[in-house]
């Protein structure tokens, strides 16, 4: 019974008795005043109303990759700045890339009693059933940010991050628009993955190898040349210079990110070729860096990935503490494309309005 039932229900029994009491004297003539006792006002106390959470209460255990790109940096940024705004506590802890650190921060997140909230951006698909596990019989809130896993979708609440596939399916279309000036047995492209493991590299290659038939591209597999550049630059270079090294029938390549992008860029350049020429190429998270190849036309096409997800991330995480499940398990990130055809000009002024 809510209070304000049971303050209804005291004051109607008041009135009762107070309106019994005027009917008594006005009806009767008057004599000792008949005491009148009223039935005893049960008043249980009220039930605690479920308690409403605000983001004061939130209490975040944040298990980061590590800082391996520009897209990871502008992603940490999102999650401490808004953390800020919020008010709310921000426990942040960055894995250095090690799966490892990952679940050692996680067991600890689970074991402190004023963390109310576990937000993972995995380091891998697989690896964390048992932190999950552990984290629901703590009645932790958990969230997936920037990275999906394959764990049964009970263990986590929702997961807000980018179609990692529907990205690869962008880089094969902008591929085959980079090499409609190349006769068509001429269609080989190189690719240099992200780090392996990582849901966003899996995802990209298999959305990759699903269009670029669409344009008679060969897989890259098949050519020998695939190979992960770990999301970095100088590795990058490297995987590129090793291809070239291989053979020079190379017409195009994808970076899963954009410092691999860069780092094929390098590579290409080192070895007199012209980027956006002789090989045209595709990056991935249209990062600021991104957008300066694309200016300068070495890169042909940027398949944007949205690292500021903190505000939908804590939003969500709220909605759970206060009970609200309403979520699906995937909230995709909305996301869109950059192209060199759009000219420097307009690409320096759209790169003027973005955070990262
Ligand atoms: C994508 C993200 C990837 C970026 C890389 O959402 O997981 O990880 O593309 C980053 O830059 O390292």
């Amino acid at each position: 019974m809510t209070k304000s039932r049971t303050l209804r229900i005291a004051m109607t029994v008041g009135v009762t008795v107070a309106l019994a009491a005027c009917s008594s004297t006005a009806t009767t003539a008057p004599t000792t005043a008949p005491v009148v006792t009223a039935p005893p006002v049960v008043t249980a106390a009220p039930p605690t109303a479920a308690k409403v959470y605000t983001y004061a209460d939130m209490v975040v255990g944040f298990i980061q990759t590590g800082s391996e790109s520009g897209w990871r940096a502008a992603n940490t940024s999102s999650f401490q700045e808004t953390a800020k705004e919020k008010g709310l506590k921000l426990n942040f802890y960055d894995a250095q890339n090690k799966l490892e650190n990952q679940i050692t921060a996680f067991h600890q997140f689970n074991q402190d009693p004023t963390v109310n909230v576990i937000i993972l951006a995995a380091l891998d698909v697989t690896g964390y059933d048992d932190v999950l596990k552990e984290a629901k019989t703590a009645g932790k809130v958990v969230v997936l940010e920037d990275r999906r896993i394959n764990a049964d979708a009970s263990l986590y609440y929702t997961y807000i991050g980018s179609d990692f596939d529907a990205e690869g399916q962008k880089f094969a279309a902008a591929m085959c628009d980079a090499l409609k000036g190349f006769p068509a047995d001429k269609h080989n492209v190189a690719e240099i993955s992200g780090a392996v493991g990582a849901s966003a590299a899996i995802d990209r290659a298999k959305g990759f190898r699903e269009k670029m038939g669409d344009c008679g591209i060969p897989d890259p597999t098949s050519l020998n040349l695939s190979q992960t550049g770990n999301w970095g630059v100088p590795e990058s270079k490297a995987v590129m210079e090793a291809f070239l090294k291989k053979t020079k029938n190379i017409q195009g390549v994808i970076g899963h990110n954009d410092e691999e992008a860069i780092g094929a860029i390098q590579a290409i350049k080192e070895a007199g070729l012209k980027p956006g020429k002789d090989i045209m190429v595709v990056g991935a998270d249209a990062t600021a860096d991104g957008f300066k190849y694309l200016i300068s036309g070495e890169m042909f096409a940027d398949i944007e990935c949205n690292p500021l997800l903190a505000p939908q991330v804590y939003e969500a995480a709220l909605k759970a503490l206060n009970g609200d499940l309403s979520l699906p398990k995937w909230v995709p990130s909305q996301e869109g494309q950059f192209f060199a055809s759009q000219g420097a000009a307009a690409l320096t002024d759209i790169l003027k309005t973005r955070k990262y």
